[in-house]
């Protein structure tokens, strides 16, 4: 086997691979290596591993690799989150159970991951459907649940008429099933929700700690999803009502530019404040409004819509009479549900204001068109007026006079407000983890005692699952009645699940002590293995995933199980792999099958085109890049690796001492881009140290000189992140024992990292008069007072020459 034959050596050393066991953490408190932590983001047994998987794989395992060989205890684990929708629909389909599927699926993908050489420690492997998995997820939501963040509430929520279930805001994209594409509806009801408004202010502060180990736009993803912002409550009477109402605002300033008030549609005030004569038209806009989700309902471009509800709020500054109107643009769920309208400087009240005919009233002078005539809202920086008290401040300072001014009157205070909402969990499938909680008629909500816990799923399938608007459990009545576990009465499961995110918010701590019985995680494995060191997955999950194991982590720091608040210190977000400019889809037949790329190149050669096509945060187009090269490649390296002839051990002090530079400054230059996860300038250079190598073989010492197998080695240790099949194979041609992954990283000699000079001619005025021995990373400037300095040059010049042109560091040429 001298020809490269990518496919025989996977046959080789997989099995052997499996035998070796070479990636398996070390538990060992007293284990003295330093730990790392890389962590893959969890996978989706949808079916067989695609291109995109390919692709986050390599990336992280690179790092993994990296770290094995840097010495360390390397915690790298694999496992599912197996419940969700897609399992259940194929049950549905195939008249099967949702657990067929699901671990069919993931023996496919485990197969393929060990086909694909991922560094797993195999032993700690986990899937979220698994009753010792989700027996955890529910002691967890009971904690939640006593310490008051798991709550039910009735109230409107997106419903998916497709997938007859509840989704979160998170889960609506444009209107639509993120899931399955259907338009969204809002229905009431009463669900469950986690808290996690609670932590909106700690999940904005603790970034503070992600700053630079996370990408800017996540940040910046993260900062808008919570979406904090500063202004006022303000208390407003409305005519004939006894309590004020409070709205919020950002622009307290502006206050004496309020013209009209809104309230939300579907808030219960506008129900309650309606006139009689109003009714009729509120109810038929109240109809409407419920189609349209939050999307549409803040979209800038929709013509504004609304209806008076025929009555009258008090401006509490200057004590005018503003109609109150209902109006889907404001929303019951944000700040108070009710608005002052502030047409002049806010473009969806003056888009309303002109569309129904009420006035606008410019408070703010910012040296702009009047909006009244122009259209355009004038929300910037100004001068104070038609403002009493307030005229002639500017608008920091107004904001801050007025709110001195309503809270010593009573009439309003500062505050600080979040979009964030609460996060709604239960949804009314069937395979997901069940809900701990039984209603009793007396007691209300019973937590299912611990020691009862797994609540198992009923043995459901096929038809029984198909949506039905409420969960398929409510229909297991053997399973649903149980006793109250509080007064032994008749008393019924909640037959809820769990959405999938609950699952996947916890599960890198259950990696730590995967088989641990006493809890969801041994906390002394947990302060040893985390947080995560590298986190490796797709910006898809740059808000929900993220944000919710964020929360899960202050929860678990406040209940004393972690001892620290952030769970991911670094992250690397992957781009994307594409064809010919596009997003691979089905119905544009651009598709690149996986089973196919690795058949015809070889896994090593599909990685390494991976790890080479660029940045990894940038998209790779499969149509720009060439698995056939990175073959080739490949097999020249394997050449190398076979050509050595001299003994390993051998001494490389005697080695050729040009070859020796480029091997060391290789593997001083890959080690800093490893650290900085320039995979592709990595490759670069290894392709480098490749040809040198094999110019030493052909050319230049031989291969029997210390200095190729010392380049050699190097190459095999480094490009193991990468392509491990050749690389082992490689290890043991070159007659080395043992996984090249447990090698050890080489270390470059400093002695060796010395730069040769370089020769730089001087020119003056078209002939060669000096020759010059500089440093090949010399400055222009250096350069030129170098060569402007020498005896040979000196005598030609009369003063300062006409031009000098200088190419550092090879050439300075002078026009006297
Ligand atoms: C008067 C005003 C004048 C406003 C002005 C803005 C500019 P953020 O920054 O997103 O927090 N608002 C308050 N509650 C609302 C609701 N339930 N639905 C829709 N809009 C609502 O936005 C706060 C601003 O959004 C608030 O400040 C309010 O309009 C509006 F020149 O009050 B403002
Ligand atoms: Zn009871």
């Amino acid at each position: 086997m001298s020809e490269y034959d990518p496919q025989a050596l996977q046959a080789k050393w997989q099995p052997r691979w499996e035998e070796m066991d070479p990636f398996r953490a070390s538990d060992d408190p007293a284990d003295p290596r330093e730990r790392r932590y890389l962590l893959d983001m969890f996978p989706y047994p949808s079916g067989d591993l695609h291109m995109g998987h390919a692709e986050a794989w390599a990336f992280g395992d690179i790092i993994a690799r990296y770290w094995q060989q840097r010495g360390y205890n390397v915690l790298h684990p694999a496992g599912w989150d197996s419940f969700g929708l897609p399992a259940e629909n194929a049950a549905i389909k195939r008249n099967a159970h949702p657990a067929e599927w699901t671990y069919a699926n993931i023996e496919t993908q485990v197969n393929s991951f060990k086909r694909y050489a991922i560094s797993f420690d195999w032993s700690r492997r986990l899937h979220t459907s698994d009753p010792e998995y989700y027996k955890w997820t529910q002691w967890l939501f009971l904690r939640f649940f006593e310490r008051g963040l798991a709550y039910r509430k009735g109230g409107l929520v997106n419903w998916c008429p497709n997938d007859q279930t509840v989704l979160a805001n998170e889960q609506v994209v444009q209107g639509r099933c993120e899931r399955c594409g259907a338009e969204v509806v809002r229905r009431e009801l009463t669900q469950w929700y986690f808290k996690i408004t609670d932590y909106a202010q700690r999940l904005l502060d603790d970034m503070d700690q992600l700053e630079d180990g996370w990408p800017d736009r996540v940040l910046a993803m993260q900062r808008n999803w919570i979406g904090r912002s500063e202004g006022a409550d303000v208390r407003f009477v409305i005519e004939g009502r006894e309590e004020p109402v409070t709205v919020y605002t950002t622009r307290p300033d502006t206050l004496f530019g309020a013209t009209f008030f809104v309230v939300a549609p579907d808030a219960a005030l506008a129900d309650e404040i309606v006139s009689p004569e109003q009714r009729q038209a509120f109810e038929d806009y109240r109809a409407e409004v419920a189609k349209l989700s939050d999307i549409e309902r803040l979209s800038t471009e929709k013509e504004k819509t609304g209806v008076f509800l025929g009555r009258y709020a008090i401006n509490p500054v200057n004590g005018e009479r503003m109609p109150v109107w209902a109006a889907d643009y404001v929303l019951s769920d944000y700040g108070h549900g009710a608005i002052m309208a502030v047409p002049a400087h806010d473009q969806r009240d003056l888009d309303f204001a002109r569309r129904f005919g009420l006035p606008v009233k410019v408070v703010v002078h910012t040296g702009l068109a009047d909006p009244g005539e122009t259209g355009i809202a004038t929300p910037g920086e100004g001068q104070l007026v038609n403002s009493g008290p307030l005229d002639g401040l500017t608008k920091t300072e107004a904001i801050r006079k007025i709110i001195e001014v309503l809270s010593a009157d009573g009439l309003g205070r500062g505050t600080v407000n979040f979009r964030l909402r609460d996060w709604l969990l239960s949804r009314q499938r069937f395979w997901g983890t069940p809900i701990p909680i039984i209603h009793c008629a007396d007691c209300g909500e019973v937590p299912v005692p611990d020691e009862q816990l797994p609540v198992e799923l009923p043995d459901l399938r096929g038809e029984a699952l198909a949506p039905k608007g409420v969960s398929p459990l409510a229909a297991a009545t053997d399973w649903v009645e149980v006793e109250c576990p509080k007064c032994g009465g008749a008393a019924r499961r909640d037959t809820d699940t769990m959405d999938t995110f609950v699952d996947s918010s916890w599960y890198f701590l259950r990696y730590c002590s995967p088989r641990y019985e006493d809890g969801p995680f041994d906390v002394e494995a947990v302060r040893r293995w985390s947080p995560v060191d590298q986190y490796v997955g797709g910006v898809e999950h740059a808000v929900l995933h993220l944000l919710y194991s964020r929360f899960f982590t202050k929860v678990l720091h406040d209940m004393g199980m972690l001892d620290f608040t952030e769970p991911f210190l670094r992250l690397l977000n992957q781009g994307q792999v594409i064809n010919g400019g596009k997003a691979m889809s089905k119905s544009l037949g651009n598709g690149v099958d996986l089973g196919q790329q690795l058949e015809a190149y070889g896994v090593d050669a599909v990685r390494l085109t991976m790890a080479f096509a660029g940045p990894p945060e940038e998209d790779i187009d499969w149509a720009d890049v060439s698995p056939a090269a990175s073959q080739k490649f490949l097999a020249r390296a394997f050449r190398v690796f076979n050509d050595v002839t001299s003994a390993p051990g051998v001494s490389f002090d005697t080695g050729d001492l040009e070859l020796r530079r480029v091997t060391h400054r290789t593997v001083d230059e890959v080690t800093r881009l490893i650290d900085s996860r320039r995979f592709n300038v990595a490759v670069a250079r290894l392709m480098e140290l490749t040809s040198a190598a094999r110019k030493a073989i052909d050319a230049g010492p031989g291969p029997a000189d210390p200095a190729v197998r010392e380049a050699a080695e190097a190459l095999a240790i480094m490009l193991s992140l990468v392509a491990p099949y050749t690389t082992e194979e490689g290890w043991e041609r070159l007659g080395r024992t043992g996984s090249v992954a447990q090698a050890g990283w080489p270390v470059a000699d400093p002695a060796l990292l010395v730069q040769e000079s370089v020769t730089c001619v001087v020119q003056v005025a078209g002939k060669v008069r000096d020759r010059l021995e500089v440093s090949p990373d010399i400055s222009d400037a250096d350069l030129e007072a170098l060569a402007l300095a020498s005896d040979k040059v000196v005598p030609l010049l009369n003063g300062t020459p006409k031009k000098v042109i200088v190419r550092a560091p090879k050439l300075v040429n002078i026009v006297p």
